[in-house]
């Protein structure tokens, strides 16, 4: 039979159940943009921006069980996109790419947009794929799609030339997608002797990163058998309830919140779960897991990169907790309620916020007072998504995430921009949760034109815009080695022109005594499908314990010459 690409391409799409595409049309798309446009099964999202589109599919990838899928233009749409591949290629989040080509079947070069993708994508992508003609071009999504979701997920890439999109070709079948089984086989012999681990262990703890985050059930009913405390990552924030008795807080080292560094000082034995403890989930590699560490993950090529293992177990998380809760329960009963442990978390949390809530914020709000009153007001199931900055620790200190995936950020890639893209797409996908974004003035800027699409689309989620003016989780890096601020004052933008232009509400919030009034007028807003923009005249006057802990962790490093080097010059600096 004879199918032109395009509708080759679409049929792919409907088989392994895609909804959306983001992306911004040209002329080595349109014909596929006008397949999707027949289709039922999917809507083509027009995007502001590539790069928002990629955090979108990103978004929608951690928020929901489609993958998020790019439709775009090759080179200049692909190189747009690529901070957003870049951010889930190194945070582990599956994406289909699908880009047009230029002309196979034509003899010229210097085409239009003609630039070798493959080449750009290779280090941000798990597999690039170039489809030759139309007889792969199904074959070629269906593994692409399979390749995003297994092992370890990430973002693939198709290239799709455009004469194959515009014209029929011959193809020989139209098969219906059948996922492929990725069953791992599981080492029980290993499970075994880390169920014998844990249960011998006096103090042992878990922690748990975004590898960990469809396992909460199981993480839950292990550290309660233990009575053991529970850390995260920043990026497994959600991997645990933070209203459960056991949870702790993110990091468990000397730049972790209080309840986290006191309830794991003397940990004997650590579980830890779909970490790779790269530089953010260690705070720049200054904690010092036990010996007698076992660690679970689905990539094998995390084990002993950073902090050697006592046991490593291949697997998805949920599978292999699964079986290591059977073998606990064949070791013996559940360890006696862990009242001491309990408490201690309980008055360690308190005592830490009351502490930011008596700091004074000088008539600005209180980070503090903006996070106890977001959370009272949030529904249990709402989904907050942080941009990269000095407000994204914030949350991660100060806002309790109660569900799975209630929490997303852009981590190890940590590309700014993220958030408010982020925020339309999973208010997409799940239309009936809260959803409200945490972003930085400055990142604000990168990519605040995609409220635009939130608005087109009606799609109401709330952006606080933690407005200090500045760069802050650079700035107050530069404070003390140089005593200047260079290039990390922004130039103050009209927040509310900003709204005006994208159809967006506008409220303010000044200081501590608008929090609780703003925060329920901005939901009521976006329930009523209205994308809002708060102006949150924060105060950051008060530095995270995760930005005090890296500063400490890393000058500490430094050999005695470099030391007296960078105080010398800070302390000249201040004199002068
Ligand atoms: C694309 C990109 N550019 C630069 C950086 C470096 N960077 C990390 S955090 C940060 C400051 C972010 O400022 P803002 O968005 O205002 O958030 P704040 O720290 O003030 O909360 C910068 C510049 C980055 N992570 N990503
Ligand atoms: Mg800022």
């Amino acid at each position: 039979m004879k199918k032109t690409g395009a509708w080759l391409v679409r049929f792919a799409l409907e088989q392994i159940g895609v909804k959306y595409t983001f992306g911004i049309p040209g002329v080595h798309t349109t014909e596929i943009y006008d397949e999707l446009n027949k289709s039922e099964l999917i809507k083509p999202v027009l995007v502001t921006h590539e790069g928002g589109g990629a955090f979108m599919a990103d978004a929608i990838s951690r928020t929901s069980d489609q993958v998020g899928t790019l439709l775009i233009v090759p080179a200049a749409g692909v190189t747009h996109a690529a901070s957003g591949i870049g951010e889930a290629f190194l945070d582990g989040i599956p994406m289909l790419v699908i880009s047009g080509g230029i002309r196979t079947d034509s003899d010229k070069t210097y085409q239009l947009h003609e630039m070798d993708q493959h080449a750009l994508l290779a280090p941000i992508t798990k597999k690039t794929f170039k489809a030759e003609t139309h007889e792969q071009i199904i074959p070629a999504i269906y593994e692409a799609y399979q390749i995003a979701r297994q092992g370890e997920p990430g973002p693939v890439f198709v290239e799709i030339p455009v004469n194959l999109q515009l014209f029929p070709g011959e193809v020989s079948q139209t098969p219906p997608f059948v996922p492929a089984s990725s069953e791992h086989p599981l080492d029980h012999e290993a499970i075994q002797r880390a169920a014998q681990m844990l249960y011998e262990a006096k103090t042992p703890g878990l922690f748990l990163g975004w590898g960990a985050v469809d396992a909460t059930g199981e993480s839950v009913r292990i550290a309660e058998f233990l009575g053991a405390p529970v850390a995260t990552t920043l990026q497994g924030l959600s991997s645990f309830p933070a209203n459960n008795a056991l949870h702790t807080g993110m990091g468990f080292g000397p730049a972790a919140v209080p309840a986290a560094e006191n309830a794991f000082k003397t940990c004997d034995c650590l579980l830890a779960v779909g970490t790779r403890f790269g530089e953010i989930a260690t705070a720049s590699y200054g904690v010092n897991p036990p010996s007698n560490m076992i660690h679970v993950d689905i990539n094998a090529d995390v084990f002993n990169a950073n902090y050697p293992a006592a046991i490593s177990i291949e697997g998805d998380a949920k599978t292999v907790m699964t079986e290591l809760l059977k073998s606990l329960h064949t070791l013996g009963a559940p360890k006696p309620d862990n009242a001491g442990l309990i408490a201690a978390i309980r008055s360690d949390k308190a005592a830490y916020q009351n502490e930011w809530l008596k700091h004074d914020s000088k008539g600005r709000v209180n980070p503090a007072r903006f996070f106890t009153q977001l959370r009272k007001q949030l529904d249990d199931d709402a989904i907050v998504v942080a941009d990269d900055g000095n407000h994204t620790f914030l949350v991660a200190e100060l806002m309790p995430i109660h569900r799975a995936r209630g929490f997303i950020s852009p981590t190890d890639f940590n590309c700014m921009g993220y958030c408010t893209p982020a925020v339309a797409a999973v208010k997409l996908v799940n239309p009936d949760t809260q959803v409200v974004g945490i972003i930085g003035d400055g990142a604000f800027l990168m990519t605040c034109m995609e409220t635009l699409t939130a608005s087109s689309l009606e799609l109401g989620g709330v952006y606080f815009v933690f407005n200090d003016g500045e760069l802050s989780q650079i700035s107050q890096a530069q404070e003390i080695p140089y005593n200047r601020k260079t290039c990390t004052v922004l130039h103050e933008p009209k927040l509310k022109g900003i709204a005006d232009a994208t159809g967006c509400e506008f409220i303010t919030m000044q200081n501590d005594a608008d929090c609780e009034e703003v925060i329920q007028k901005a939901l009521s807003l976006a329930a009523q499908n209205k994308p809002v923009i708060v102006d949150v005249k924060i105060d950051y006057s008060k530095r995270t314990r995760f930005t005090k802990g890296i500063v400490k962790t890393n000058l500490e490093r430094f050999t005695v010459a470099n030391k007296v080097r960078c105080i010398g010059r800070a302390l000249l600096r201040k004199m002068l």
